[in-house]
């Protein structure tokens, strides 16, 4: 287990997700988590790819991930160093509104460029500081062949949403990430991305985990996070405050608020 990071190291990714809207952190899960929560993750979206069309474009899937293990891992949802930046960012007010994850299959195409929130002010030329940030953690390594995610760094997450995005895109650069499975990638919600091309000879998978301050309502996660009452309860303070908009899945199969 490699020690954790100085802070010197957290406000330095901190410091690049405010200037450049992302970093990657020096961890990665360990392999054996990673091996285990893809072992679980590709029947679930067979099973999914079997019954319902593609959610994000040709053979391209959103799906949520089951609040239980190999998904429901601390290591996941509560990274230590993932934990400490997003509080060097927000604040001790944070929540986290999805657990999910994005997969293109082989015959996914370009998406659009987009952003995954809203802006508070659209009216505004100017950004404002970092208020929502996606975690994402790829299953298998991005190559050029499986469709990398592709990104905007140096300063489009603090500029206005343009209507022609996607001709400015193409003449902005961007950087195709070559991350590695169980990478963890920290990027501004706002920063501009898209997925790319699945050439490959197989899916890939990447999980996608948001960290908003706790004021701002996620009007792009229409389903709440559910997790088991059990769970719920075994949580620390710091992280039932952390889930307080999820949803608590009773041992009945009821849904509850958090109380
Ligand atoms: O290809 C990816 O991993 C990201 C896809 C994405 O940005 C989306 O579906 O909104």
């Amino acid at each position: 287990m490699s020690s954790p990071p100085s802070p010197e190291r957290i406000h330095q990714h901190v410091q690049d997700i405010r200037m450049a809207g992302y970093t990657v952190l020096d961890e990665s899960l360990p392999e054996a988590t990673i091996t285990a929560m893809l072992s679980a993750f590709d029947p679930l979206l067979e099973a999914k790819r079997a019954t319902e069309p593609p959610n994000r474009g040709a053979n391209r899937f959103q799906m949520d991930l089951p609040f239980e293990p190999p998904f429901a891992d601390p290591l996941l949802y509560a990274h230590p160093t993932v934990l400490a930046i997003v509080e060097a960012l927000f604040g001790p007010d944070y929540i986290c509104t999805y657990f999910a994850s994005d997969t293109p299959f082989p015959g996914a195409e370009y998406q659009k460029v987009h952003l995954d929130c809203r802006l508070p002010f659209p009216e505004s030329p100017y950004g404002v500081p970092t208020y929502s940030v996606v975690l994402n953690v790829p299953l298998v390594d991005y190559t050029e062949d499986n469709g990398p995610l592709e990104i905007w760094p140096g300063g489009t997450h603090m500029i206005a949403q343009p209507e022609d995005m996607e001709r400015l895109a193409a003449m902005m650069p961007s950087v195709r990430l070559k991350l590695k499975a169980g990478n963890l990638l920290l990027r501004d919600a706002r920063l501009w991305h898209r997925g790319t091309p699945n050439t490959g000879s197989r899916s890939r998978p990447n999980l996608a985990v948001v960290y908003s301050r706790g004021w701002f309502r996620f009007e792009y996660h229409p389903r709440r996070i559910q997790i088991p009452r059990t769970t719920f309860e075994g949580f620390s303070q710091p992280l039932k405050q952390m889930f307080r908009y999820c949803a608590i899945l009773n041992p009945d199969g009821t849904i509850s608020d958090v109380e």
